[in-house]
């Protein structure tokens, strides 16, 4: 599959369920603005037949080379960044999985409940990365338990195998060049941004500068027909530096993504 018709079959699924992408992309492209994705994340099971290393040669096969490895020890979950080889201008990816076992049994006993489901060759193609779930609904009181204990897993349980979100890449921007006028133009529309840890997650020393809304939210119905309102995909904002050898930083930062993480929780 091109890589072109993976990120449109991507940007499909993704607004559908997220359509303050849709609107801010065209926000920019009224002000004259080429809007470029920096990259784009997935969320998964680890030990699963959706873990990170099933997913992997998918993204090979794309085109696309791991380069970075993270480790989130008190979100419970491992992630690795990919680029593609040939394609300068294609999205980097952020792909995590979640360490199940490091979570309390209940939340253990949930998980494997829907992991269960999925069958052991599922991961034929791309499309996988569009797949949603690939389990019947949870139950309500599941994913309260989930919530409680793993916003990444109760986010994971009822949205499942999809982009998490898309990222501007504010380097391509011409009229709001700085991540401050990103945010503030945002926040004058009535988009709602992250908080954690400040709206600016990094610094220019950092190499990395990051913002993103809150997640839009979409009502799902649980294995009992209660229905709820539930955070689904955020938008992402990235502005890269240059380093002393000269190179824009193409990585991601532990520190940063942590807290980016939280644009899907509940709570707030
Ligand atoms: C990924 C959070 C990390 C970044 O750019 O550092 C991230 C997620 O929420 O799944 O996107
Ligand atoms: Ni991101």
């Amino acid at each position: 599959m091109p890589v072109d018709q993976f990120f449109a079959s991507l940007w499909d699924t993704y607004t559908e369920v997220a359509p303050q992408a849709q609107r801010i992309q065209a926000l920019f492209e009224q002000q004259g603005e080429q809007v470029i994705n920096d990259h784009i994340a997935f969320r998964t099971f680890a030990n699963s037949p959706i873990a990170l290393e099933k997913l992997e040669p998918v993204l090979e096969s794309l085109g696309y080379q791991a380069y970075g490895a993270f480790r989130f020890d008190s979100k419970h979950l491992k992630a690795r960044c990919y680029k593609h080889e040939s394609q300068e201008n294609a999205p980097k990816i952020f792909l995590s999985e979640l360490l199940t076992e490091e979570l309390p049994e209940e939340c253990q006993t949930t998980i494997d409940r829907l992991v269960a489901q999925i069958p052991s060759d599922v991961v034929k193609g791309p499309e996988i990365f569009w797949s949603k779930c690939l389990w019947q609904p949870i139950a309500e009181q599941d994913y309260l338990t989930l919530v409680e204990h793993s916003e990444y897993a109760a986010w994971l349980s009822t949205m499942g195998m999809q982009a998490n979100h898309f990222t501007v890449s504010i380097n391509h921007l011409n009229k709001t060049p700085t991540i401050e006028q990103v945010n503030q133009l945002l926040m004058d529309e009535g988009y709602t941004l992250n908080q954690t840890g400040g709206l600016v997650k990094g610094s220019p020393e950092l190499f990395l500068e990051q913002s993103s809304t809150m997640a839009d939210k979409v009502s799902v119905t649980f294995a009992g027909g209660e229905t709820r309102v539930i955070p689904s995909c955020f938008y992402e904002f990235a502005l890269r530096h240059e380093q002393p050898n000269g190179e824009l930083f193409d990585s991601f930062i532990e520190g940063n993504a942590d807290k980016i993480f939280d644009s899907t929780n509940a709570s707030s």
